[in-house]
């Protein structure tokens, strides 16, 4: 059995995990990351691609600035077509500011990179961790690591451990609320070495269904399609992928799209879902374990960096200046952000996706929301500003 001690003991090594030992680091209090998977698996994870500009802020803070800036896409709009229609959103334009495309796996890597030659113990494939006397004093975690069981006796439990996670559980039934959407529908991705659509993002809502065209850099693309909740990966052979993406796309973006073999192919089911309080006794949970977006709006790992700098901070002033103030109002201040963002997630898919047994009630409204926002730059303001990032 091998004990630590340690200040924050951190549940999860994905973005949340690794950004707040990160910013702990600098502060020199101590954390020690238990970490389900490899942590190889965690770093080839293929998800996110768009930063907010606090999300790069709070990386460049964090001391790693260089390689995002360097390398990340500068992108200052991104168009939204509905069938041959089209709009750019000119984000530059409407609110000052401008989104990077960077995507999760360079985010991950650098964190790892600055957390693990730096003394920070990662425990990675990690078997059975548990959480014991939540609330009281005496907090601790327990585990398998290798063949060695472990115990850590930290003075708090950082939960980031995604929505999977045990730190959400871990909060009794009657001291939590949950809300929770679940969409009829996923998106089925595909990463593949060929020439982006264009050199900005196409959401593009049609009849048959949504699709995103993205990308990580001048020739690596990410495609994705909205399928029904239940298909399975097998069911979608490249060609069916590139069929389908081609006939919701407009057609002049279509007849050039490079197609090639999918390098990478998975499924992510839709969902909005958030739980109230983020904290219970020496517990505070931030990023996907508290909340999910559907990734429409680009939210997920940007709240993930929200919820981080605010616990970061209640963490600071606790052991700079025994001072638990910020950690007692973390919940509601990374609540308040969390909804606006679930408000325009929820938005944005609802705009753009097809759901099952509409009638043309829903087409004609959607079809409405789409001309409203051509016509009204204020209304064009409002999207681009919740795109960018509210503040914080
Ligand atoms: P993660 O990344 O899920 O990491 C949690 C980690 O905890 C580990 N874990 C455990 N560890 C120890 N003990 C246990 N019992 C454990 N149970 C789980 C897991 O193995 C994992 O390593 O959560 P985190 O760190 O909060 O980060 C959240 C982001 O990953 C997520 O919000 C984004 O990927 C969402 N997202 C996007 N966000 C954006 O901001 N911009 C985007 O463009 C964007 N696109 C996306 C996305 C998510 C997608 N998918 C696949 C859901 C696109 C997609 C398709
Ligand atoms: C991505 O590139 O993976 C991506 C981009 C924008 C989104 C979601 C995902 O809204």
């Amino acid at each position: 059995m091998t004990k630590y001690q340690t200040d924050v003991a951190i549940l999860g090594g994905g973005p949340s995990g690794l950004m707040l030992s990160r910013l702990l680091l600098l502060e020199g209090i101590r954390s020690v990351i238990i970490e389900r998977q490899p942590m190889q698996h965690v770093l080839e994870r293929i998800r996110a691609g768009v930063l907010e500009e606090g999300s790069v802020n709070l990386m460049q803070n964090a001391g790693l600035g260089d390689r995002v800036l360097r390398e990340g896409q500068r992108h200052s709009g991104f168009r939204i077509t509905y069938g041959d229609d089209e709009l750019r959103i000119d984000i530059e334009k409407l609110t000052g500011k401008h989104v990077t495309i960077y995507g999760q796996t360079e985010v991950t890597k650098d964190l790892f990179a600055s957390v693990s030659g730096n003394g920070i113990r990662i425990l990675d494939s990690v078997t059975d961790a548990k959480i014991h006397n939540l609330d009281s004093d005496q907090v601790k975690i327990i585990g398998s690591h290798g063949n060695e069981d472990f115990e850590i006796h930290p003075k708090f439990i950082a939960g980031c451990d995604g929505f999977k996670g045990i730190s959400r559980q871990a909060i009794p039934a009657d001291k939590k609320n949950e809300y929770e959407r679940v969409y009829p529908f996923g998106w089925l991705g595909v990463l593949s070495e060929t020439k982006p659509a264009d050199h900005e993002l196409i959401y593009a809502s049609h009849e048959d269904g949504f699709s995103l065209c993205s990308m990580r850099n001048e020739c690596l693309s990410r495609y994705y399609v909205q399928c029904p909740a239940g298909d399975s990966v097998e069911q979608w052979s490249d060609d069916r992928f590139w069929d389908t993406l081609k006939r919701q796309i407009p057609s002049t973006i279509a007849n050039n799209l490079e197609t090639g073999p999918s390098l990478e192919k998975s499924i992510a089911p839709l969902r909005s879902f958030v739980c109230e309080p983020l904290s219970f006794g020496r517990l505070f949970i931030a990023g996907d374990a508290g909340h999910i977006v559907p990734p429409t709006g680009a939210k997920g790992l940007n709240l993930a960096f929200s919820d981080v700098y605010y616990l970061s901070k209640g963490f600071i002033t606790f052991f700079k200046d025994k001072n638990e103030q910020l950690l007692k109002e973390y919940s509601d201040r990374a609540l308040d952000r969390i909804w606006k963002s679930e408000r325009f997630s929820w938005w944005m898919t609802s705009l753009l996706h097809r759901f099952d047994n509409e009638d043309g009630f829903a087409e004609r409204l959607r079809r409405a929301e789409f001309k409203y926002l051509c016509q009204s730059e204020d209304y064009q303001r409002v999207l681009a500003t919740n795109y960018v990032g509210l503040p914080y």
